[in-house]
């Protein structure tokens, strides 16, 4: 995997070969552990947490109106399959009971941007039934509008760590690079404790980077305080 920090100069675009980029957007609840959980595997080059599904406009935390909290990944295929990302979805939330409810604030959505994964996921939901007996009670729905979130619910765990946000301001110059980064969506997971150092250090070891750079940021991973 090629990956793109933000101090590259492709800035806004941390990532793999383009054409290798795709996209999903998936809602489960409140959107913060979803960021976190996707983060940190492999082949996610990028999340970002918002608001989709609804019908009004420039929703906020505040006023999300009838929008549903949700993560979108940019990830490459190649490494990991949409199919791989459902069965995540599927095993790390309750589709009847997301939080509770709010009304649609919580709703479990699988969102579909094209024929392919519209059908990925009715295969996979398929699968699941022939394990649990049934469906998952997800709406699926045409990807239209994603509104990102505030600033401060992305990457929402791991600002509760301020030696790790200290180091990480040396390698992204703004809070938007941060909610970029792949590193950070890594390091996001792993303060939710959904991946650990070592994995992270053992993947770092594989991304198609400079030697200085993969040092610069061994040496972060390793120092950073939590
Ligand atoms: N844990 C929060 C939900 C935040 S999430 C971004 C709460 O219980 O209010 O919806």
């Amino acid at each position: 995997m090629k990956v793109h920090e933000a101090n590259d100069s492709q800035a806004n675009e941390p990532g793999v070969t383009v054409e290798r980029l795709e996209t999903a957007a998936l809602a489960m609840g409140c959107f913060w552990s979803p960021d976190a959980l996707f983060g940190s595997l492999p082949g996610v080059v990028r999340t970002e947490v918002g608001f989709a599904g609804g019908t009004t406009a420039e929703p906020t935390y505040r006023q999300i109106g009838d929008h549903t909290e949700t993560v979108r990944l940019w990830y490459d295929s190649a490494v990991v399959s949409f199919e791989e990302l459902l069965e995540v979805f599927w095993s790390h939330h309750n589709p009847d009971n997301v939080n509770g409810y709010k009304d649609r604030q919580y709703q479990s959505i699988a969102f579909y941007g094209d024929e392919r994964q519209r059908e990925a996921i009715e295969r996979v939901s398929k699968r699941r039934q022939s394990r649990e007996g049934r469906e998952p009670a997800t709406e699926r729905i045409r990807a239209g509008a994603f509104y990102p979130a505030e600033e401060r619910h992305q990457k929402y765990y791991l600002k509760r760590h301020p030696d790790a946000l200290a180091r990480l301001g040396e390698l992204y110059p703004t809070m938007e690079a941060l909610t970029q980064g792949t590193l950070a969506a890594r390091l996001n997971g792993l303060a939710k404790g959904f991946t650990n150092r070592s994995r992270i250090l053992e993947e770092l070891g594989q991304w198609e980077i400079a030697r200085e750079q993969r040092e610069l940021l061994e040496q972060l991973v390793r120092e950073m305080r939590w």
